[in-house]
């Protein structure tokens, strides 16, 4: 199976000067076969690759797709310039839902290499010049089998990891402290129910200040939700006005923030991570501004967190109880 490669400097661009070299010799001796199993050419001196070359060159993209991917990790919380995968897996959900999505992309380059491989082997083999009398089989009892219970056992191979990850991130059963998280057009609102039941809004910063204040645009906000490390968090979200979604990457978190609903999550921030910032936006089109109202979390310590929350509660408001009459016996 040969690709034909037009034009010596896109050669030499590809493959390097000998393959520039090898093309003046295609130009003046018309036809070599020095290298027939890397680069050779045909009657009229244009370059041919052989399979066995566009091989290498198939894993070296994956190889140099799934390396950009290892570049963007060191970008942790908040997206990078040419980032090509996941942001860096912070919390277990996340390390889980990374290692699932490798293995997803896997299979599927794995496929979809196998179905092009065998297409390519079909024109070249079944083409009406090497097989003028075509087969006129319409049956294949063990092909049929086969063809069945192998995208059967695929589905498998995925289906369990996929529902394993499903209830992992669903809910943690001994949680050491809830965040209530409430959408709003066009912010967020979050709760302390366990630090004195403390609220606070979450603005973005204008571009101006953001950009005065070296901070990320479009991402940072004026009060950042704080949580400690090494703590299981419960995440409960739900809305005031229209759907949003609370999305952070990092965390592998995309969950509904739904008026009149209560949607459950968790997380945990290794300690490594504490002082810093993750970044994540609202991913639900909730309406006119719904791409200015990022979210921002910061992970300290937990004296930090303990100092930070006796400030916030002097600092923000508590959260309107609503006030409850019993009624008396008389
Ligand atoms: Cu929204």
């Amino acid at each position: 199976m040969f690709v034909p490669i037009p034009g010596s400097d896109v050669t030499a661009r590809l493959f390097g000067e000998r393959a520039v070299l090898d093309a003046r010799i295609c130009l003046t001796n018309g036809y070599s076969r020095k290298r027939r199993n890397a680069l050779s050419c045909n009657a009229r001196g244009q370059i041919r690759m052989s399979i066995k070359m566009l091989f290498p060159i198939i894993m070296l993209g994956l190889a140099v797709l799934t390396g950009l991917n290892g570049a963007a990790l060191a970008n942790v919380g908040q997206p990078a310039p040419w980032q090509l995968g996941l942001q860096a897996p912070v919390s277990p959900v996340a390390v889980q839902g990374h290692e699932f999505f490798i293995l997803i992309t896997w299979l599927m380059v794995i496929i979809t290499v196998i179905v092009l491989l065998l297409l390519l082997y079909v024109l070249f083999r079944f083409s009406r010049k090497r097989n003028p009398v075509p087969s006129k089989t319409t049956h294949h009892t063990l092909l049929e089998v086969v063809w069945t219970v192998v995208p059967v056992l695929i589905l498998l191979v995925i289906a369990i990891p996929s529902f394993r990850l499903l209830y992992f991130a669903d809910r943690v059963e001994d949680a050491d402290m809830t965040l209530k998280i409430i959408g709003k057009q066009w912010y967020w609102t979050y709760e302390y129910p366990d630090n004195g039941n403390f609220t606070f809004d979450s603005l973005m910063i204008d571009e101006e200040t953001a950009v005065a204040e070296g901070k990320l645009r479009l991402l940072d906000v004026d009060n950042p939700v704080v949580l400690p490390v090494d703590t299981n968090i419960r995440l409960i979200m739900t809305s005031d006005d229209v759907i949003h979604n609370w999305a952070m990457p990092s965390m592998f978190i995309k969950l509904d923030a739904v008026p009149g609903r209560l949607n459950e999550t968790w997380t945990r921030i290794p300690g490594e991570y504490a002082g810093q910032t993750f970044y994540g936006q609202c991913s639900e089109l909730c309406g006119v501004n719904h791409a200015f109202m990022p979210i921002a979390v910061k992970a300290v310590t937990m004296e930090e967190y303990e100092a930070w929350v006796e400030e916030a509660q002097q600092k923000f408001a508590a959260v309107d109880m609503p006030s409850v009459t019993v009624a008396s016996a008389e």
